[in-house]
């Protein structure tokens, strides 16, 4: 296999019911508003855009939660057109670049993805492990969950039937970590799922770590590649415009090394960029995140330093 997409589509998710923060739905307009699509041009790519997306309104009134699950009607649907307008570009040859929104959305990505290139691995570069079950959230907001429904772990909720069990716990690395609950460490544990914190990239260093996290799920470095990265796994000082911001995060340097190293291998098919908050921090701080999201997609479609 080999990714030779010169299309990228912008999916553009306006949308914020995975989680609690209004304003995380403003993401997608403002990063194409800095100029995402003539960046990505300037590297030599077609643009196409896609979106930003109406996303059809499930009236909160005929949503109430499922267990403690928020607005499960809205994210189910929201998340399954995303799936079919992240499938439908794939399968014409582009390379889905979907701006978020809420990380929940990437149950719709991946699956999309994953309808088209049954093999592909996820690098999942987040503060997060974003695979809370039905059973084990304690928020309820559903982007602390969309792991767990793409590998078909915990109870099933009915209104995600349409989302395939089709990602194997062996295909999943992640990168970044270092705010993950109790249940999802055990989930993490049971299903065996590789995991490089905070800690990991502290002790090898960024170069070692996407290495080994490449060995893991592409040890031939032949399988097509899903990168879903959450601007959070950055730190606050680097993206302070997000919902739940934690200290200790990846550096610039290394945010971008993980897209370019990706980028490098020539099998990236998708990528996902979620999580950018417009309306949380001052003026600057939200400038300064715009652009470290720009810079970010620019790295994972081929800008390089030289
Ligand atoms: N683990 C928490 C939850 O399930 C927080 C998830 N928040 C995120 N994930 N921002 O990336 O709600
Ligand atoms: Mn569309
Ligand atoms: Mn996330
Ligand atoms: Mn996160």
């Amino acid at each position: 296999f080999l990714a030779e997409p010169k299309t990228a589509t912008i999916v553009g998710c306006p949308f914020s019911g995975g989680q609690p923060r209004p304003g995380v739905d403003k993401g997608p307009i403002h990063l194409v508003e800095a100029g995402l699509i003539d960046q990505i041009a300037e590297l030599g790519w077609k643009v196409n855009f896609d979106g930003h997306h109406q996303f059809e309104e499930v009236d909160a009134k005929v949503d109430p939660p499922i267990g403690i699950l928020k607005n499960p009607r809205l994210v189910s649907r929201v998340t399954e057109a995303v799936a079919q307008a992240v499938s439908s570009h794939a399968r014409k040859g582009e390379l889905p670049v979907t701006l978020g929104g809420d990380h929940s959305l990437a149950m719709g990505t991946i699956s999309g993805t994953l309808s088209v290139y049954p093999e592909t691995c996820v690098v999942w570069v987040d503060a997060h492990a974003d695979i809370n079950t039905a059973e084990s959230t304690g928020s309820g907001n559903i982007h602390g969950m969309p792991v767990s429904f793409l590998l078909g772990i915990g109870s099933k909720v009915p209104e995600f039937s349409w989302v395939k069990p089709l990602l194997k716990a062996e295909r999943l690395v992640y990168i970044g970590l270092r705010d993950v609950d109790a249940g999802e460490k055990r989930i993490l544990r049971e299903n065996n799922i590789k995991a490089f914190s905070m800690h990991e990239v502290d002790k090898y260093g960024i170069g070692k770590v996407v290495e080994m996290a490449l060995d893991h799920v592409n040890p031939n470095r032949d399988l097509p590649i899903h990168l879903s990265f959450d601007v959070d796994a950055l730190d606050p000082s680097v993206a302070p415009s997000t919902g739940t911001p934690v200290r200790g995060g990846l550096t610039f340097r290394e945010g971008h090394y993980i897209c370019e190293a990706i980028y490098e291998t020539g099998l990236l098919v998708a990528l996902d960029l979620m999580e950018v908050n417009p309306s949380l921090a001052d003026p600057a701080s939200v400038q300064q995140t715009l652009a470290v999201g720009c810079s970010l997609v620019r790295s994972a479609l081929g800008e390089t330093l030289l």
